[in-house]
């Protein structure tokens, strides 16, 4: 007697992926490849349901393709005899208010209501599964209470795009229906599948299972690291065993790195090639104490084509570099600017200032860098 589904969110369906650059189109590529991947497991794992809890397109108005891949995915299931179910989120919930949806397929049901009137029921092989949701829907508050389980015999798991409060030091709007642990486990459902947060992560309240983040199957930014899953959520006899299932295409790092103790330029390559892939999207920021500026368009130049997409990002310091008190000496142009700035930087005492005279440093630089100087006398 055991009912699966398969629990995913946070599609972004539609996305630009712009902070990828020209490696853009591509990661569109990965974000379809990691749905044909999440319906591959559905079908190889029986399950009777998707759940997509939420932000399944980017935007109210996703476009050709986006709807051309959302439509592919949802035939895909169709095929398998799989139904989907999902919820408006934070990014798609249109504000025209009264459940108004972006988009329609006929093997997708949208929660799309400020309360849950009825769960929807799913006959399976075993036991009734029942199937709640709600969404954030303006100018009226999300009635979390409306999931409370009823009382009908078999499987009770509900869909929510909610924001977890942890502590008392954090708030947030209305819209993102904000809510805690202890919120959940009051509704007693045997499992709640859960969007909003970008990052795999199980919800457990006093040692008990309540429901779990899936995240996104498709990072959309270099910050999204960590593995890339949906959950297989398995519940047999009222007890509920959630199991990640790998989902991810290309992988996104989003690293700082101190090169202080790099002995040259050689070393820094080293330390970053160490990374590299052909489906690694990777942001550095390399930061710590350096005698000379960084090579950086040099070295971005010999990265670039070890990764799928390369930014680097240069945060190193030379205000205590005996260089550069050398170049401030220099009867040059830079010379002159780079001492005027060492002058001003060696005054300073406000944090900001100093920040921002050090980021003054390292533009001219690598301006005087780009455009070698002429001397004059
Ligand atoms: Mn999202």
């Amino acid at each position: 007697m055991t009912v699966r589904v398969l629990h995913t969110a946070d599609w972004h369906l539609g996305a630009s992926f712009a902070v990828f650059g020209e490696a853009a189109a591509r990661r569109r590529e990965d974000q379809r490849g990691a749905l044909e991947r999440i319906v591959k497991h559905a079908d190889e794992q029986s399950v009777d349901a998707v759940l997509i809890a939420g932000d399944l397109f980017d935007s109210t108005r996703p476009d050709e393709q986006a709807r051309e891949t959302a439509r592919d995915i949802f035939d895909a299931l169709a095929i398998e005899g799989i139904p989907a179910f999902t919820l408006p989120g934070t990014h798609d919930h249109t504000a025209h208010g009264g459940g108004a949806v972006c988009w329609e397929h006929d093997n997708l049901v949208w929660f799309n209501q400020a309360q849950c009137d009825e769960p929807r029921l799913i006959e399976t092989e075993d036991e009734p599964l029942w199937l709640y949701g709600l969404t954030a829907v303006p100018g009226r508050r999300a009635e979390i209470d409306s999931l409370r389980r009823r009382e009908h015999e078999g499987v009770h798991i509900g869909l929510l795009h909610a924001t977890l409060i942890h502590g008392s030091y954090f708030t947030a709007a209305h819209k993102d229906i904000p809510v805690r642990a202890a919120d959940l486990a009051r509704l007693r459902l045997d499992y709640l599948a859960l969007g909003h947060y970008h990052g795999a992560a199980p919800i457990e309240h006093e040692g008990r299972l309540i429901g779990a983040y899936a995240g996104s199957p498709a990072a959309l930014r270099f910050g999204e690291m960590g593995p890339r899953t949906a959950y297989l959520v398995e519940i047999d006899d009222g007890e509920t065993k959630i199991e990640p299932l790998d989902v991810g295409v290309g992988q996104c790092l989003d690293l700082r790195l101190d090169v202080s103790a790099a002995e040259d330029d050689e070393a820094i390559l080293r330390l970053l090639a160490a990374h590299a892939g052909d489906d690694v999207y990777a942001r550095f920021r390399l930061n710590g104490l350096l005698d000379k500026p960084l090579a950086g368009e040099e070295l971005a130049a010999r990265l670039a084509p070890k990764f799928a997409h390369l930014v680097l990002v240069d945060e190193t310091d030379l205000s205590h570099s005996e260089w550069l008190r050398q170049v401030a000496g220099e009867p040059t142009v830079r010379g002159h600017a780079v001492g005027a700035l060492l002058m001003r930087l060696d005054a300073a005492t406000e944090n900001n200032e100093r920040r921002l005279l050090k980021r003054a440093l390292q533009s001219l630089l690598a301006a005087f860098d780009r455009h070698p100087l002429e001397r004059r006398t």
